[in-house]
């Protein structure tokens, strides 16, 4: 009877304490934002921003790319993992010309290993500053984009003028039979069930190499 009083005691506590343990969080403070704010950040967009990276610890900065990357801000697609999980989770919602400090616990940057310059279990502080926003290679905003008839499928001719129109936008010659060819291996990777068309489902899914 004493036993089972126990027992039950100490499950109801374990629940008290998983309860009371917080899921890492990150901090976010708003900085500056400006005035007009025609988009929000979402996952699946491009980002481009500006910096600076301090340990908590001691305020050391470890990273900024005012200085350490020519002075060049950098661009990552958000909520893919491809930055720390702290990054994901903290500049979501972000408007372009927008400063925010972001507190990140260790379990959502570098953990236990630490990297290069940070220590093991480091809280990292950043202040960031939101460049551009593009849509991200696999967003729907870019689907639509390139679905000039809105059928819901690309079509040879679509990806064709799309990827010609984004060469020249990048100020390169366009050389027709290499897009071909580039079209053509488009279309082998992407048109999975091989009606010649690229449909909004096999667009969006992420095959393993992108
Ligand atoms: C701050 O901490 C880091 C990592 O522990 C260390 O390498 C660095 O020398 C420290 N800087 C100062 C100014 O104490
Ligand atoms: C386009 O590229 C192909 C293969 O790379 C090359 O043989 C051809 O001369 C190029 N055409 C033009 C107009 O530059
Ligand atoms: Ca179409
Ligand atoms: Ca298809």
């Amino acid at each position: 009877m004493m036993m089972a009083a126990l027992l039950a005691a100490a499950a109801l506590l374990a629940c008290a304490g998983a309860a009371l343990i917080p899921e890492p969080e990150v901090q976010i403070q708003v900085l500056e934002k400006p005035f007009l704010c025609k988009r929000k950040t979402k996952y699946g967009d491009m980002l481009l921003v500006h910096f600076e990276g301090f340990l908590q610890s001691n305020g050391t900065r470890f990273h900024s790319t005012y200085v350490d990357n020519n002075g060049q801000p950098v661009w990552f697609t958000l909520g893919i993992r491809e930055v720390i999980k702290g990054w994901d989770k903290g500049l979501k919602d972000m408007c372009v010309g927008e400063k925010r400090k972001i507190t990140v616990p260790s379990a959502l940057a570098y953990g236990k290993e630490g990297k290069g310059k940070i220590p093991p279990d480091s809280t990292l502080i950043f202040d960031i500053k939101l460049m551009e926003i593009r849509n991200g290679p696999r967003s729907h905003e870019s689907f639509q984009e390139m679905d000039l008839n809105d059928d819901w499928k690309l079509s040879k001719e679509e990806v064709r003028a799309y990827l010609k129109a984004e060469f020249e936008k990048h100020g390169s010659t366009v050389n027709e039979s290499d897009h071909e060819v580039l079209l053509e291996s488009i279309f082998e990777k992407e048109d999975e069930d091989s009606d010649g068309y690229i449909s909004a489902r096999e667009f969006t899914y992420v095959h393993d190499e992108l």
